[in-house]
């Protein structure tokens, strides 16, 4: 391995396959987290790249003089703190489009788990029931005649919405800024949507301004038929006023797939016999997660070695600077 390769640290977990494939490019060194007291004087002068899967905080990343790129394992880059990384020029890459037909589908599925409690079921079956004590229940939800609102429709929001299409359901959504060329209703704000709609799908980025904007008020508009599926980011949902809202059956279920405290999940959701709760796997097939890897990878080389990267977040819009 020659010594002018650019040294990339890796904080804490990642995925394999980019830790399979940083040595064919780099330098990689490891921390076992973004602990800035993990960070020693050599390690300080001579990382020029990081790649990672989670949080990074901003006091993290000024511990790296010479940092130039952050890539980030995922889409959502809600761990990182690319307004901070742009006043720093540092680059910020995501690994959005190799996703998104995956987590769509596997929105499709936990509306269809939610509604119809097909994992409920497996386990009546699986666990002898049906033998013993004849059908599954009735399920008293359905997905036929449905209104579902969803909450995002950028990449993967969009790819929800033409498999929305061929279930045959009606189709509105809620951005802040309409999409063209669209037949689906667009609704100004999250609350009028959830008023006109009975069941929600949640796509949005975690940011300040989707932050517990799934709240009481919305839910309450949502309705007791009403379904709340997540599949964008916990934090846009406040989780207190979601088990409230189904305990008294202010709605009639829930789909989540992200929760505020990952890996952590509230006792009182997992006891509520209305909710389907899967450990944010929507993207987690091996061929997905393998693409996604690739893409942390590749733009770390285009970086270093065209000076643009591949897939930069809005936020840093730059290239290399070239010395
Ligand atoms: P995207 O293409 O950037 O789309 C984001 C959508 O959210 C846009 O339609 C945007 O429209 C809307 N939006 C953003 N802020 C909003 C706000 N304050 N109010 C209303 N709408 C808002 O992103 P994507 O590729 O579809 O991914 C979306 C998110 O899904 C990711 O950021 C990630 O957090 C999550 N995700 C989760 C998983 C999982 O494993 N569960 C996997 C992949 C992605 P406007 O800008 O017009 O408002
Ligand atoms: C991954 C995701 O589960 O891309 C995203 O935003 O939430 C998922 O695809 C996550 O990035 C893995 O750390």
């Amino acid at each position: 391995m020659s010594n002018n390769r650019q040294r990339i640290l890796v904080p804490g977990k990642m995925n394999q396959r980019v830790l399979d494939r940083l040595p064919d490019h780099f330098d990689p060194v490891f921390i076992a987290a973004t602990d800035p007291a993990l960070v020693t004087a050599e390690l300080s002068s001579s990382v020029a790249g990081i790649a990672v899967q989670g949080k990074i905080p901003a006091e993290f990343v000024d511990a790296f003089p010479k940092l130039e790129i952050i890539a980030n394992f995922g889409v959502g880059y809600d761990g990182v703190d690319a307004v901070h990384a742009a006043e720093r020029s540092v680059m910020v890459t995501n690994t959005p489009d190799v996703l998104t037909e995956e987590v769509a589908d596997t929105a499709i599925g936990l509306l269809l788990n939610t509604v119809r409690c097909f994992p409920v079921a497996e386990q009546w079956l699986r666990q002898g029931r049906w033998v013993k004590e004849g059908a599954f229940v009735l399920t008293p939800l359905t997905l036929r005649g449905r209104t579902v609102g969803l909450y995002g429709l950028g990449r993967i929001g969009l790819a929800i919405a033409k498999r929305l299409e061929a279930f045959g359901v009606s189709i509105a959504y809620h951005t802040r800024t309409p999409r063209e060329g669209l037949a689906y209703t667009h609704y100004t704000t999250l609350k009028s949507m959830a008023e006109a709609v009975d069941t929600i799908i949640v796509i949005v980025p975690g940011t300040e301004s989707t932050r517990r904007t799934v709240n009481a008020e919305v839910l309450q508009a949502l309705g007791p038929q009403g379904v709340l599926i997540n599949v964008g980011r916990g934090t846009t949902v406040d989780e207190e006023a979601l088990i409230d809202a189904l305990q008294r059956g202010v709605i009639a279920a829930a789909g989540l797939d992200v929760f505020e405290n990952e890996p952590h999940v509230p006792e009182a959701l997992l006891s509520l016999p209305n909710v389907s709760l899967l450990p944010h796997v929507a993207s987690a097939s091996q061929a997905t997660r393998d693409a996604m890897a690739d893409l942390v990878v590749d733009n770390l080389v285009a970086w270093f070695e065209t000076g643009a990267a591949l897939t930069p977040v809005p936020e840093t819009p730059f290239k290399r600077k070239t010395a």
